[in-house]
């Protein structure tokens, strides 16, 4: 009888043979190498900067099209399903209905939430025959909520979860580090909708689990962090962070507890100050006077879109506009050059905000320096000499500082952001009229939460903390194929034959087998498996005639010899020790 994997090669449809029952008892995806389309590449492509964009092109399973637009080839598409069916399966379980929405977003809908002037050429746009415009969408709450809006209106649909896996695009400036940063990608976006805030707590607490759950099924190193929801409005969010150099945010995190934050968002608790010195005398200095940190004050200047805003912080600390932002419940702050067309600052004037930082209170005798040649002050009690309107959490946390939950010190960790759960609120709902009747009949606006994984990122993060300097090794839960057989001469009859059965057998066993069958050099294929990154290898080498072949582990590099006889046993077990 031919070989499975002729008859896959030659697939025709036969409607009644026997032969259709072959595939369905394979049931798995096996492939001999030799017809697959996996273009490996041993130069390193120049504009990869970061391990996982330059292993995804050698490895074959990306190309790029277009800065920040890319190709899952068949190995690059066959872990994003994977990643994919483990969220579907979590997402399902914490309840969510899966559906599909356009990508074709009309433009009237942006209008509406008041989005399509807010964002700027990130959001793609484009107009149809008619000259009606789109968006592409680069998110979904504009369309969710329309939906919704015009289909659901009792209580008792809800609470209700609804999510998509679609192509997102957002135009970013700098597409950078391959799928990590691109402008087209792979999202799964999910809303929910509430008649009342406790049940949004209890749809993003099951969600937020689903999500830890999703990251560790998929071998992600990560800290869901306490995050800032800016212009989401809405109040709780959080991120969640994959560990690694690369990544663009920093995480604060303490070393004792699971406490971790954006470090934009970090609380900083008040550390018990020094023991107050007496008070002195205000005084004022020509030019500019040394002082230690413990005196050195600095005074920050900022506007927002109606108000002038000075800051008053200890000099060896960095202001948090952030935090500002949230202070003032403004959405933009712009930071003024401290010159000398600003006042005084111990005379700033009436219109001006006057804030400090928390950092402040245990300062009495504070040296503020001028602004270059002018005056400096000494003996600064800011409680008494500064025109403060509040103190305030106003500093970006340190390392070192401690644990804003009293555990442990705070350390600082690169993250990418894979991963995001927001409490909308009624931000949507209320600029989009989505209302639901309450019990007593009443129209209430809908309360939402959006939540949200970046499958594509995901895929990115996990090939940066996962490979070493020969290629990639994928956690088993992702990898494109459980094992990789290598004929090391397929011209070897004995090597041949054997590889051939065990083909079969560990096929019908359920393994996915990539068989490496072609006719290159031992070298070239050895190569080529370290770059793909299955976590098992099986070399079908010069012992083939004894029966006997080597197994090994991509991520440990361990080899072993093993009877033929003895295989699926021996995989099973290697297996169940890979990551
Ligand atoms: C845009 C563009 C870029 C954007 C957005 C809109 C980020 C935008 C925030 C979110 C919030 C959540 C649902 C899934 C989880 C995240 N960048 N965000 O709304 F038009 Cl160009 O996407 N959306």
């Amino acid at each position: 009888m031919a070989g499975r994997h002729q008859r896959l090669g030659f697939a025709r449809f036969f409607p009644t043979s026997a032969h259709a029952a072959d595939y369905i008892v394979y049931g798995v995806l096996s492939m001999k190498q030799s017809q697959m389309f996996i273009p490996t590449l041993k130069e390193v492509p120049a504009d990869a900067e970061s391990a996982s964009h330059r292993l995804l092109l050698r490895g074959g399973f990306i190309r790029q099209n277009a800065a920040g637009i890319y190709s899952y080839l068949p190995l690059g598409y066959k872990v994003i399903k994977k990643i994919e069916a483990i969220i579907r399966e979590e997402m399902d379980r914490a309840g969510a209905q899966e559906l599909l929405m356009p990508a074709m977003q009309p433009a009237e809908l942006w209008h509406e939430s008041g989005r399509w002037d807010v964002y700027g050429p990130e959001l793609m746009r484009l107009k149809d025959r008619h000259g009606r415009f789109f968006a592409l969408g680069a998110t979904g709450e504009e369309l969710i909520t329309s939906l919704v809006r015009d289909s659901l209106n009792s209580y008792k649909k809800l609470p209700m979860v609804l999510y998509q896996i679609q192509t997102k695009y957002r135009d970013e400036k700098r597409p950078r580090f391959g799928l990590l940063r691109g402008r087209e990608f792979i999202m799964k976006d999910a809303y929910s909708f509430h008649a009342t805030w406790e049940s949004l707590d209890e749809a993003y607490q099951k969600i937020f689990h689903a999500y830890c759950r999703v990251f560790d099924r998929c071998g992600l190193k990560y800290r869901a962090v306490l995050a800032d929801s800016g212009a989401m409005g809405g109040k709780d969010t959080h991120e969640f962070q994959a560990l690694s150099d690369i990544g663009e945010d920093t995480v604060a995190y303490s070393d004792e507890s699971d406490f971790a934050a954006n470090l934009e968002m970090a609380p900083v608790v008040l550390q018990e100050g020094q023991p107050a010195e007496d008070r002195l005398p205000l005084e004022k200095k020509p030019g500019k006077e040394e002082a230690d940190e413990a005196h050195l004050i600095k005074a920050e200047w900022f506007k927002t879109r109606t108000e002038t805003v000075l800051v008053f912080l200890r000099a060896a600390d960095e202001v948090n506009d952030v935090k500002i932002k949230n202070a003032l419940a403004t959405d933009l702050i712009e930071p003024l050059s401290n010159d000398e067309t600003l006042p005084d600052p111990l005379h700033p004037g009436e219109a001006v905000r006057v804030l400090a930082d928390n950092g402040l209170k245990s300062v009495v005798r504070g040296v503020l320096c001028g602004v270059e040649g002018r005056t400096s002050y000494v003996n600064v009690d800011p409680a008494r000499d500064l025109a403060i309107e509040k103190y305030l959490d106003l500093r970006f946390i340190k390392e070192g500082d401690p644990s804003p939950d009293g555990k442990g010190t705070i350390r600082f960790a690169k993250g990418i952001e894979v991963g995001q759960v927001f409490k909308l609120g009624t931000k949507y709902s209320e600029a989009m009229n989505a209302e639901f009747l309450d019990a007593e009949g009443k129209a209430q606006p809908l309360i939402m939460g959006c939540y949200g994984i970046g499958i594509s990122r995901t895929l990115s993060a996990i090939c940066e903390q996962c490979h070493d300097e020969s290629g990639l090794i994928w956690p088993k839960a992702l990898a494109p194929f459980d094992i990789h057989l290598i004929t090391v001469n397929p011209k070897n009859g004995d090597q041949l034959a054997l590889s051939e059965s065990l083909y079969h057998k560990l096929c019908a066993k359920g393994f996915d087998v990539l068989w490496d069958d072609r006719k290159e050099r031992p070298g070239v294929k050895f190569a080529d498996s370290e770059l793909i990154g299955c976590p098992i290898q099986i070399i079908v080498g010069k012992k083939a005639s004894e029966q006997v072949v080597e197994l090994a582990a991509r991520g440990t590099k361990e080899r072993t010899e093993v009877q033929t006889d003895k295989l699926d046993q021996a995989v099973t077990e290697l297996l169940e020790k890979c990551y």
